[in-house]
């Protein structure tokens, strides 16, 4: 069985279509969703879409999408009332959606197990295998990357949450970034999304941002091109983006 796996879309249904337009055309038999779907631009469309999936999908849970259904829960809607630019986008994607959307976001499950030919079993989790809030980069040191590890029996992990591409290998581990469909820190424009079976192929999607931007704008979330501003509109340099995360990993930032 080869497997899309398609992390990190937050809410950016352009660029999801997209994708969706080029797994159909490598016929894969799964689809795999690596958290933060909705916390975004667009969550209720892009929640439908993936909803009309059905059982071509399997689909992890994650931090992102935990705040959205906490806000959700808790009723939490004013904007103006959360500074933290990631609530506020939980905050925006909680008011935008309705069951029985967040019932299927909370069922979202921690990790994914499936056996591709050609890969062997891999684990499909959202930051780390202990942790969907762990953030994995290029700039990871292997020391921390061994630890995270330590435990995990499958010799091919499937990770996201730092939005950018790589295909590591530490000890016995193969450990792979499918990269980001909807908010990527690739310092290219573009839908990242990874092909798994019989081998590892990093997929970059074209689609037409401006069209694109004028959709996501349209959706209402206050601050849109603030959150798109270093994926997609000035795209930062990979590399800081990734010492960045790794400074905040270690408490240095
Ligand atoms: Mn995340």
């Amino acid at each position: 069985m080869r497997v899309a796996a398609l992390y990190d879309i937050h809410g950016n249904l352009p660029a999801l279509r997209a994708v969706l337009a080029d797994v159909a055309r490598e016929g894969v038999g799964m689809v795999v969703v690596g958290g933060d779907v909705a916390a975004g631009p667009l969550p209720a469309e892009t929640v439908t879409q993936l909803m009309a999936l059905g059982d071509g999908a399997r689909f992890v849970s994650s931090n992102a999408d935990r705040e959205v259904v906490a806000a959700y829960d808790q009723g939490r809607r004013d904007l103006d009332a959360e500074q933290d630019p990631s609530m506020r986008a939980a905050s925006y994607s909680a008011g935008q959606i309705s069951e029985p959307q967040p019932r299927f976001l909370a069922g979202f499950a921690p990790d994914v197990v499936l056996d591709i030919d050609g890969l062997g079993t891999t684990l499909f989790c959202h930051g780390s295998p202990r942790s969907d809030a762990e953030m994995i980069t290029t700039a990871t040191p292997e020391p921390r990357l061994r630890d995270m590890l330590d435990g995990v029996s499958e010799p091919v992990v499937v990770c996201g949450h730092t939005h950018r591409q790589f295909d590591r290998r530490v000890n016995g581990w193969r450990v792979i970034n499918a990269g980001s469909v909807g908010m990527p820190y690739e310092g290219t424009v573009g839908a990242y999304w990874a092909l798994l079976g019989p081998t590892v192929e990093l997929h970059r999607t074209e689609y037409d941002l401006d069209e694109g931007l004028k959709e996501l704008r349209a959706g209402g979330l206050p601050d849109v091109d603030e959150m798109l501003r270093e994926s997609l509109l000035e795209p930062m340099n990979a590399d800081e983006v990734a010492d960045l995360f790794e400074g905040q990993a270690t408490g240095g930032n």
